[in-house]
């Protein structure tokens, strides 16, 4: 569709006006994951909004991510957000996390939170080399030159999660906190966050997300908020410690879609390693080939989908999202197996949906009972989990996927607000407006 109509005119149009977004939401220091709602650094849309970056300018999009690695733990851990001293609006902010203050892991400055969220970084410097190869030999010289000291923050990165979260060696990665998914109220975690009692000591709270967001069926409710920082104060509480947050946490499952990434991401940081001539190749391969078989070990042949656990009942977590599809980002399927999933990403229940604007993937099966069209990650379609899906089949040379996918999400992305999410049936932009891994999302898809 996007092919018969003026594509180079609406393609230059549509980048200008990404480009324009993530200048707009640059400190100088930092690009806000988005102006009003999020006025720091989160860790994932840093490593989006990076390759955006790349398209823009190679330095500053090392320089967005050296801002991320400054906040890395001692741990090795990069954590969820790296606050902005000067932003004090943003609620749960650095005091409520309190982390300098209970461990010695953490950074003082920057302020951190205590959690952190899928490892899309690695994956995100091996499209900024290839983009930077792309512009010339000065970009390349200039990235190239960054990469060494890159490559041991990653290195750190995912020794942490190797090590921490998934010290039994199951090719999953567990998580403590919804939020470390980065699909905070997803219908994947009803169960589990059933379990979370509300704590009767929670200390009061004012939510920033509802003055922004008018609409409250587009947030999570009341009572999750509760849930999630009843959680912080948990974790606080266990000093950050993962060791003794795997015994002592309410909340502690397995995360499909972070275990794919990170599986992705480790095929990438081998590649990285083996350019530098670094002696870690064999380990990175070891971890890619350990989560990738995790992942895909996990589908549930009733469901086609990859299925969560949570670990403390041992159960699995019966939910139809975007996440079940997993497996087609860091590969791991026989050829039947990937051929099933295939079709059932093409089927009613999901982009062949007869109801939807645009072929995209929304975040939640319109076809299950848990499916709200508005309601943030429990339906809307996310363009950063497209993009995400169509960038991941691409690196497996699954082009034939990708193509259609990647053409709907530039259809819903051509109306230019570049918005966090969309209600998948009407197109209609929900969220914040100028996010900026939407913005990154558009100039990656254009090229
Ligand atoms: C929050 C910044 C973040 C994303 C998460 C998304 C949302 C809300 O916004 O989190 O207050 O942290 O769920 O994935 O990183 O864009």
């Amino acid at each position: 569709r996007l092919a018969a109509r003026p594509a180079g005119v609406r393609g230059a149009g549509l980048a200008a006006r990404a480009a324009a977004v993530l200048r707009g939401n640059d400190t100088g220091v930092m690009v806000r994951a988005a102006p009003h709602l999020y006025p720091h650094q989160w860790s994932w849309d840093a490593a989006f909004v990076s390759v955006g970056l790349a398209h823009l300018d190679p330095g500053r999009a090392c320089a967005e991510l050296d801002h991320l690695f400054r906040g890395q733990w001692r741990t090795g851990m990069l954590p969820h957000i790296v606050f902005d001293p000067d932003e004090t609006t943003y609620f749960p902010g650095p005091d409520r996390w309190g982390c300098a203050e209970v461990t010695d892991d953490a950074p003082v400055a920057p302020r951190t939170s205590g959690i952190c969220q899928p490892p899309v970084q690695a994956l995100a410097v091996e499209r900024i080399v290839t983009l930077a190869e792309r512009r010339g030999p000065g970009a390349a010289a200039r990235v190239r030159a960054w990469l060494p000291g890159a490559y041991r923050r990653l290195l750190a990165w995912h020794r942490y999660l190797v090590r921490e979260r998934d010290p039994l060696r199951t090719g999953l990665l567990a998580i403590h906190h919804g939020w470390e998914s980065g699909m905070d109220n997803s219908p994947r975690w009803d169960g589990p966050y059933s379990r979370v009692a509300v704590r009767p000591d929670l200390a009061p709270y004012r939510r920033r997300d509802t003055r922004v967001v008018r609409d409250p069926a587009q947030r999570p409710t009341h009572l999750e908020y509760d849930r999630y920082l009843s959680l912080v104060a948990e974790l606080r509480g266990a000093r950050y410690d993962d060791a003794r947050i795997r015994v002592t946490t309410s909340f502690l499952v397995t995360d499909v879609l972070a275990s794919a990434v990170l599986a992705a991401a480790s095929d990438a940081l081998a590649g990285i390693a083996r350019s530098l001539g670094a002696g870690e190749v064999a380990e990175l391969e070891e971890h890619a080939e350990r989560f990738r078989t995790g992942v895909a070990g996990s589908v549930d042949a009733g469901l086609g989908l990859a299925l969560d656990t949570d670990l403390r009942t041992g159960e699995p977590l019966r939910a139809e999202t975007a996440a079940g599809f997993a497996p087609l980002l860091c590969g791991g399927l026989g050829a039947t197996a990937e051929r099933e999933m295939v079709a059932l990403l093409r089927s009613e229940r999901w982009t062949g949906h007869p109801g939807l604007r645009h072929a995209v993937l929304p975040s939640t099966s319109p076809a299950s009972p848990a499916f709200r069209p508005r309601a943030y990650w429990r339906g809307p379609s996310w363009p950063v989990v497209d993009w995400l899906v169509v960038w991941m089949l691409g690196r497996r040379g699954r082009a034939d996927v990708a193509g259609p996918l990647r053409r709907a999400v530039l259809d819903e992305l051509a109306g230019g607000s570049f918005a966090e999410y969309h209600e998948p049936f009407t197109g209609e932009p929900l969220g914040s407006a100028a996010q900026s891994w939407t913005a990154a999302a558009a100039l990656d898809l254009l090229l």
